[in-house]
């Protein structure tokens, strides 16, 4: 097996931020909590020996000692792991395991034959695997392990990356190099980079990859690359990561070769079932499929006048026998353009709602529209009661910086997620939830994200997979001290705990949205108006002229898709929350908020205070100079840099542009965009990465 190198006394030599978070240094000795031995007795059993290798490449990095692993408990400060089944040292202490999670895991400082020893033990081998991190976790950043038994048990069954891999391996919406399967080589080479993925996603607890692109191709399910995912999912099953893959709904006719994919076909169930059953003969723990149709020329039901529902049973059907589950996605809009975006995912799934079989998960995007910098929940969390609902996020940037911006996205989700839906009782939306699925940041550059900052937004997802409720801020601590160490913690979190809604201010403050250019979506387009559909082009989402801006989604009839409670708050103006204003509400300029500035002014305040924060956060970085290592405080600082200028360049683009519609002056003492609004129209980035969109 592949191992990181841990160098035990290189903090401060440059690091390229291949190791994430499972940075295992050494731990000055007063503060090194002793270990002798690992006791696991069933060593070779594939989990545990996960388990057990990572917790001796930790504890030997940071104790700077050998701990072997063995099968009999001689030494005192020994660390047992198993499960009672598979440790009989484990077996004698008789912990009540029967209620637990199978992935939960429980860490007890016991006495056994009269020697200290901690206990990492589960129902499972796979809650060992998890304990084990958490061990490691705990000691790395600095934490005291509990005195008395300590019981984690995730809270969704469901904690997953939706890889948008393409098998020519680029990366839609990738910023990060390639994609990490090399589906060229496989199945006979395997990049033992697979196993540093799975360790990663081990660690944080994320159980499931969906390796392909939502826009998909049928040829996944070829032979062939049935093989070939087959040995992923062998790489990745000790780590307890199921494989799953996106199903292209027209597969039936493009490798079939049968006429039609409707799903009330006979020859098309079959066809289904027969494939399913020849991936499960390969792949017996095989998770299940994604399917993206009917939306943004995606094939689907609807293709033959049937309906989501009826589609998706016919393929949770073939996956029903096998235990196979299918994520159905609601990111979907129909050909006609509607009169708000916003309004179409609830608009075509709650009416299923009570239709779909038991294996159908809903997958509904964090936000109405599109993972931009912010939107309110969507109004399906809390609206399917019959129908399992996934909340989908998007860890890679497309919207917020690609991987040059510094953007902790942990704050956008837990905002999302602690949500009241205020449809029973103290429900939030994360009570409404039976997982989430994370659109993966993750390709080929040695650094894993394209960025060291975006490493967080990975960790984040498992995180809060795992707990929704721990916090962004708890998150981005445990991150901050695995990653760039205990001493700079602070100001590091200090700094992505603001990142986000600076993004937000110097791209669409006051709840504006869908500002972006073109096809790559990189920098600002707020003017576009000249795409195929109306509801493509951001002039459809700002609806700003001279007299006012902002989308009346209340004229539109979409506010109504949320509970009463929802609509009472957001109804009106004055009582909606003004960073989502400008979602609900189509005002004059000249509206006032609670500052007493107008709209305008408050915008380009807002802007301009954006393009502030990350000159705050470049001076706070600046003083780490010294106390993180050389490489990866040199590429932070370059990546603040163009962070800034193209936070002032949204900034000035877009108050050039409003400034077009409005005539209005700015406001005092701020200083006018650098260059013409044509100047900023004229910019083009053919090249930009990750827009391998084709559908
Ligand atoms: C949009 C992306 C597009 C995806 C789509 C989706 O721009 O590349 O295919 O989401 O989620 O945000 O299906």
């Amino acid at each position: 097996m592949l191992m990181l190198t841990a160098s035990a006394s290189s903090s401060l030599l440059a690091e390229d931020g291949y190791e994430l978070w499972m940075r295992y240094r050494t731990v000055p000795v007063a503060k090194q909590v002793p270990v002798s031995q690992i006791v696991c007795p069933f060593a070779d059993a594939a989990t545990l020996k996960a388990a057990h290798s990572e917790l001796k490449l930790g504890l030997e990095a940071m104790n700077d000692r050998t701990v072997p692993v063995v099968s009999k408990l001689t030494k005192q400060d020994a660390v047992l792991i198993g499960t009672p089944l598979t440790n009989e040292y484990i077996a004698g202490l008789n912990l009540d395991l029967r209620p637990f999670d199978d992935e939960a895991f429980v860490y007890a400082p016991a006495t056994v034959n009269g020697k200290r020893v901690h206990v990492i033990t589960g129902t499972e081998q796979q809650g060992v695997l998890y304990g084990a991190f958490w061990f490691l976790r705990q000691l790395q950043s600095g934490k005291p392990l509990p005195k008395s038994r300590y019981y984690s048990a995730p809270r969704y069954k469901l904690r997953l990356l939706n890889h948008w891999d393409n098998l020519n391996r680029s990366v839609e919406r990738g910023y990060a190099g390639q994609s990490i399967w090399d589906w060229h080589k496989l199945p006979d080479y395997v990049d033992p980079r697979i196993i540093d993925y799975a360790r990663a996603n081990a660690s944080i607890g994320i159980n499931g990859a969906v390796l392909t692109n939502v826009n998909s191709n049928a040829m996944v399910l070829r032979a062939d690359y049935i093989q070939k995912t087959k040995a992923i999912a062998d790489t990745l099953r000790p780590y307890g990561i199921k494989v799953y893959l996106t199903g292209r709904f027209s597969a039936p006719i493009e490798l079939g070769k049968l006429k039609t994919a409707d799903p009330l076909d006979p020859e098309v169930q079959q066809w289904w079932k027969d494939k399913i059953s020849e991936v499960y003969r390969e792949i017996p723990d095989f998770g299940g499929f994604v399917v993206k149709a009917n939306s943004e020329g995606q094939p689907g039901p609807q293709n033959y006048g049937r309906s989501h529902a009826e589609g998706a049973n016919m393929i949770a059907d073939a996956l029903a026998p096998h235990g196979g589950i299918l994520m159905w996605r609601a990111f979907v809009y129909d050909d006609k353009t509607p009169v708000d975006r916003a309004a179409q995912a609830y608009k075509e799934f709650q009416p299923l709602d009570g239709q779909f079989r038991s294996n159908v998960i809903v997958q509904v995007k964090n936000g109405p529209i599109d993972f931009q910098p912010r939107e309110p929940f969507s109004p399906l969390f809390g609206a399917l009661q019959k129908t399992p609902a996934l909340m989908e996020v998007q860890v890679t940037k497309e919207y917020l910086g690609f991987a040059t911006h510094l953007a902790y996205l942990g704050t956008m989700w837990q905002e999302a997620l602690a949500s009241p839906t205020r449809r029973r009782g103290q429900e939030k939306v994360l009570d409404t939830l039976t997982g989430i699925a994370g659109v993966s940041n993750i390709g080929s550059d040695r650094n894993w994200c394209g960025s060291h900052f975006d490493q967080a937004n990975w960790y984040a997802l498992g995180r809060l997979a795992w707990d929704p409720t721990l916090g962004a801020e708890k998150v981005a601590d445990e991150w901050a001290r695995l990653t760039f160490g205990t001493t700079v913690a602070k100001p590091v979190v200090s700094m992505m705990m603001r990142s986000r809604e600076a993004v937000v201010d110097y791209t669409g403050p006051l709840g504006l949205t869908h500002l972006m250019a073109t096809g790559h979506h990189y920098g600002p387009g707020p003017w576009v108006d000249n795409l195929g559909r109306a509801d493509w082009n951001p002039v459809y989402f700002h609806r700003g002229d001279r007299d006012g801006i902002g989308f009346d989604r209340v004229a539109a009839g979409t506010l109504k898709q949320y509970a009463p409670g929802w609509q009472a708050v957001w109804g009106k103006p004055e009582t909606t929350p003004e960073n989502l204003l400008l979602w609900f509400h189509h005002v004059p300029w000249s509206y006032r908020l609670s500052s007493g500035k107008t709209v305008w002014e408050e915008m380009v305040a807002r802007y301009t205070h954006g393009v502030s924060e990350v000159i705050s956060m470049r001076a706070e970085w600046a003083k780490l100079g010294g106390k993180v290592d050389a490489g990866r405080f040199a590429q932070v600082t370059e990546f603040l840099k163009i962070q800034e200028k193209e936070a002032k360049w949204w900034r000035d683009a877009s108050i050039a542009y409003w400034q077009s519609l409005n005539g209005l002056p700015l406001p005092k003492g701020f200083e006018p965009p650098e260059h013409s609004l044509e100047y900023y129209k004229s910019i083009s980035h053919p090249y930009a990465p990750g827009n391998t969109h084709t559908g």
